[in-house]
Order: C-alpha cells, then sequence, then structure tokens
C-alpha cells in the first residue's frame, strides 16, 4: 500500500520551510509496519500541476491531507483541482478534528481522521491491505457507498508515547527545513497543555478523546531521538517546540541534568510564565538552554482571564522574564491584537507590559478565530466575522477578519504595525526602528530582499 501525505504550507508570511509532526508521525507509523510512503509539499505560491505529476508518477493507494484551519482553504481548492485517480482520500489534523463537517464539503474527500491518527491509520492502512472492511475503525468518520457519513467513536489518547516511532524526518528535505529556520532543529517531545486558554486549539482538543491529555516521553526516548537528528543533519542549535516545557518537574529535572551530560547545542523553548522561577531558569541556563519564548498574550490582567482564560498577574509575569534574565537566557514574548471585545484602550496595557518587561524580542500577531475553539465560537455567535475576508486566502497572523465598531480592522492593523516600535522605543531606537519596518506594510518584500542578511539581522533585533 503506498500513500502521498499532502502537506500544504501556501502563503505563510516569513517564508522559511516547515516540518509538520503530524504526518511525520503518521508516516512513521505506516512505514514501521512496512508499508511505503511519500510526501508531497506544497510551499509557497498555490500550484496543483507538480501534485498532480506527483499523483501520477506514484500512483498512491491512498492520498492523506492534513491541515490546520487556515491552511484548510487550500486543501479545499487541492481537492476541487487535482486529477482524477484511483487513490482513496483522507484529512486528519488540527481542522478535520475541530470540523468534522469538512467530510460533507467536499465530495472527493472519503474520510477523515479525528484526533491522533497513528493508530487509526494504521488500522485503515492493514484493513485495506487485506481486503478488509474499514468502516468501523475509532477515530474515523467515512463517507459510505450510499454517500451517507459514518463516525465512529473516538479512542483513548496514546498513553504510551515511547511506544510510537519517531518522526519520519527522511520524508522532508529535513537539511532545507533545518537550514532556513537558522540551522535549528524543531522538537516534540510532549503533547497536549495542562492550560485552557480560550483561542487556543488545546482545550477544544482535549474534548475529542478520553484519557490522559498532557503527556510526556520518556528523557531515553527524547535523548536518542536528538542523537538520530544531530547525527543526521547539519545542525547548530536545536527547539523543543512544546507548548510548555516546563510544566513537569520530574522531566524538567531528568532532561536537564542527563542533556548537559551529553550534548553542547543550544536549545529554545516555550514556557508558560507561572511554571518558571529563578530556579529552574538557572537549571535550565546550565543545561545549555538559550532562549525561552512566554506567552504574555495580553497585558490586562481583566481582560486576559475573563476573555482569555489566563489567570496569572502581570507581576507573575514580569516576573517569569526576570527569572530568566537573571539566569542569562533570552526572552521572546508572544502577544495578540484583536481579540473579540478587544479595545484599543486594552490593547495598550499589552504595549505597557512589554515596555516594562523589555524581552529581547516582543512578537505580535493579529488574533485568528479558531474554528471549535471558544475565542472562535465566541466571533461567530456574535456575528464578528467579516464574511468576504473570512473567504480571502490565508490572511494569517497579519490580518483581522473581524469586524468590531470598538476597535475597528484599520485601528487593529495600526496597533500590530507600530507595537514593536511603542514596545521598543523607550529602550533601544535603533531597535524600535527596524522593527517598525519589518512590521511595515513592505515589511514582506523587504525580508526578501534582506534574506541573505537575516542571522545579522536576527541578532540586531532578537538577541540570537
Ligand atoms: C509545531 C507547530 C507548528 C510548527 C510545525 C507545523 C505543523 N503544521 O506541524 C510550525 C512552527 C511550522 C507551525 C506553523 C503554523 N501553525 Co502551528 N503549531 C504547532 C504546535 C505547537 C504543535 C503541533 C504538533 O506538531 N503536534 C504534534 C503532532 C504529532 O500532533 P498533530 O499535529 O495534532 O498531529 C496528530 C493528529 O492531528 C493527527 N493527524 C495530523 N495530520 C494527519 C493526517 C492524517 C492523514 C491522519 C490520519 C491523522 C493526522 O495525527 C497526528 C499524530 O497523532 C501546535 C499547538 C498544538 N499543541 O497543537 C500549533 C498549531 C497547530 N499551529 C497553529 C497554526 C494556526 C499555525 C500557522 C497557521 C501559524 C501561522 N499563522 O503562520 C502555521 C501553519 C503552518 C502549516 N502550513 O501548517 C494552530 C492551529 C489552529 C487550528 N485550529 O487550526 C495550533 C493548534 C496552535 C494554536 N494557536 O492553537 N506550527
Ligand atoms: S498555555 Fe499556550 S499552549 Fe497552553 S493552552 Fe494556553 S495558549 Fe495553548
Amino acid at each position: 500500500m503506498k500513500t502521498l501525505f499532502v502537506y500544504t504550507d501556501i502563503n505563510v508570511r516569513g517564508g522559511a520551510q516547515s516540518f509538520q509532526f503530524g504526518i511525520a508521525m503518521v508516516s512513521a507509523m505506516l512505514k514501521r509496519a512496512g508499508y511505503d510512503t511519500r510526501l508531497h509539499y506544497m510551499f509557497g505560491q498555490y500550484d496543483i500541476e507538480p501534485l498532480n505529476a506527483a499523483i501520477r508518477e506514484y500512483d498512491p493507494d491512498i492520498i492523506a491531507f492534513s491541515c490546520v484551519s487556515p491552511q484548510y482553504p487550500y486543501v479545499k481548492m487541492v481537492l476541487r483541482d487535482m486529477m482524477e485517480h484511483r487513490a482513496f482520500t483522507i484529512l486528519g489534523g488540527h481542522h478535520a478534528t475541530l470540523v468534522p463537517e469538512c467530510l460533507e464539503e467536499n465530495p472527493r474527500l472519503n474520510a477523515i481522521c479525528i484526533g491522533e491518527g497513528e493508530y487509526p491509520m494504521l488500522e485503515m492502512v492493514d484493513a485495506m491491505a487485506a481486503g478488509e472492511p474499514i468502516d468501523a475503525i475509532q477515530n474515523l468518520c467515512i463517507r459510505q457507498s450510499d454517500g451517507s457519513i459514518k463516525r465512529n467513536p473516538t479512542r483513548p489518547f496514546s498513553d504510551d508515547l515511547d511506544a510510537l516511532p519517531f518522526a519520519d524526518w527522511d520524508m522532508f528535505d529535513a537539511q532545507a527545513i533545518i537550514d532556513s529556520d537558522f540551522n535549528t532543529a524543531l522538537f516534540m517531545f510532549s503533547r497536549g497543555c495542562p492550560y485552557k486558554c480560550t483561542f487556543c486549539a488545546n482545550h477544544a482538543l482535549r474534548e475529542q478523546q478520553c484519557g490522559t491529555y498532557v503527556r510526556f516521553r520518556s528523557v531515553d526516548s527524547c535523548l536518542q531521538e536528538i542523537r538520530d537528528v544531530v547525527g543526521t543533519y547539519k545542525v547548530e542549535a536545536l527547539y523543543f517546540n512544546d507548548d510548555c516545557f516546563t510544566c513537569r518537574r520530574s522531566f524538567l529535572d531528568e532532561f536537564c541534568e542527563r542533556y548537559k551530560a551529553e550534548f553542547d547545542y543550544p536549545f529554545d523553548i516555550n514556557a508558560r510564565p507561572e511554571t518558571l522561577s529563578d530556579e529552574n531558569c538557572v537549571q535550565l541556563k546550565e543545561a545549555g538552554c538559550r532562549r525561552v519564548s512566554i506567552g504574555v498574550e495580553n497585558g490586562d490582567e481583566t481582560f486576559r482571564a475573563e476573555v482569555l482564560g489566563r489567570k496569572h498577574s502581570n507581576d507573575r509575569i514580569v516576573q517569569a522574564f526576570e527569572s530568566c534574565r537573571k539566569a542569562g537566557l533570552k526572552t521572546k514574548s508572544f502577544n495578540i491584537v484583536g481579540f473579540p471585545h478587544e479595545t484599543p484602550e486594552i490593547f495598550q496595557e499589552t504595549v505597557k507590559l512589554n515596555t516594562r518587561i523589555n524581552p529581547d524580542s516582543a512578537i505580535i500577531g493579529v488574533f485568528e478565530p479558531y474554528p471549535g475553539t471558544k475565542l472562535g465560537d465566541v466571533c461567530k455567535e456574535e456575528g464578528l466575522i467579516n464574511p468576504e475576508r473570512a473567504n480571502e486566502l490565508f490572511v494569517g497572523r497579519t490580518d483581522t477578519i473581524l469586524d468590531m465598531p470598538q476597535f475597528p480592522r484599520e485601528q487593529i492593523l495600526k496597533c500590530f504595525r507600530a507595537f514593536a516600535y511603542q514596545v521598543y522605543k523607550p529602550h533601544s531606537l535603533k531597535k524600535a526602528l527596524m522593527l517598525r519596518v519589518y512590521y511595515s506594510r513592505y515589511g514582506q518584500v523587504l525580508l526578501k530582499i534582506v534574506e541573505p542578511f537575516k542571522n545579522l539581522l536576527r541578532k540586531a533585533t532578537m538577541g540570537v
């Protein structure tokens, strides 16, 4: 059985190629069982012809798509435009999991997978190879021969992540991806997040299956994957992209201790403010950690708690950044503008808090209402989504699809473009001006022009 995976990564700002763990995990599972898989990576501009050529050449039994909601419009286009073929088609990933109705709206799709896909996909391919029926496989919603859709129940979350194979790095041009991401290799050592922020997919994903949602791999397994990757590719740094790397104390203690005994590669992580202390920041620094990315999201305590579901004080956030700074760790803050019910005044609190923190880099994105999330639902129920802009392809985190009288689009965009300048002006005019250009209307074009100097620019604006 041959599976052709399709990863759409179209019109994503910044232009770097990326790895996709969902596909890489499902593919690894199939390869371990002896099945053949390939990847068709649709990167940059939408173009159906290379996919058609891949279908003609590989003649797959299964075409397997995976996408997040902002990429779903492209998957729809692919399903509409691709050539006639004999393959069974299936879509998995965040969008299929949170918006299963997508099966109904795409007649050329045969099935979708809800939630974690390694075992459902393997069972499906095994059944197909044996000529057995696939219509009772848990997690799958399947279009029946009479056109009706059968939705099967989901199984519990995989409770033993170590039982899964390592991600299939080989199917990607992993070296090109590492090179284009500042020579950094991306890893995921855990699944799930203990928090339930209303704008993020996590609270919705945890509802889709039963069992334990937050799971970590053993440190043995993490270190072995690092060994494999750094032994195969030219790598200068590592990014452990787990939602919250510092959430589990026992994992952190053992990982830091054993990592520093074996590796010298600097690494970056993501962390929640309330999981950072003077003590674990020193521990991270000693292990080789270079930078910690922390979600600030919004600077107004009441708004952050009530609308975003993030119940910690500004002082606690400041303290987390201070702990990093004292330990010698670089910091990055993640922020969002244009939430439902936000006002320009509330947003100014985000600017103020970031100015107070003075992180090495302050990143901002425009709020995107992901369907199936609490805030996505609020936008839908309150009629805040502009239907025309919602149909534009991949607005991304640089524009809003909301129409809110108290915070009009033009004002959201103004706040977005001026944010980094406002944050850094009191600290460094040079840095503030460079970031003003980066976030301007011309930022994307300029990024392409300065591509050869991107390492120098990153150092100047972000400190690493
Ligand atoms: C790592 C990561 C990235 C990486 C890697 C990209 C990628 N697509 O994996 C980078 C940094 C490149 C990235 C980019 C983006 N990301 Co991102 N990312 C994540 C993150 C932190 C982890 C995802 C992950 O790897 N999980 C581990 C893997 C193993 O799990 P998984 O992806 O869910 O896959 C499992 C199942 O979904 C299923 N499955 C997946 N695909 C398939 C296919 C088939 C056929 C089957 C059967 C099953 C199946 O089986 C898999 C294994 O169990 C999540 C947050 C999160 N915790 O989910 C956000 C997240 C996925 N990202 C998100 C977004 C929006 C983006 C961007 C659009 C951001 C932007 N505006 O530029 C881009 C899109 C890039 C793209 N073309 O897909 C959103 C998606 C929201 C949504 N509801 O759709 C998330 C959920 C964060 C959030 N804010 O909530 N991202
Ligand atoms: S802490 Fe981060 S990853 Fe976890 S639910 Fe909140 S936004 Fe999502």
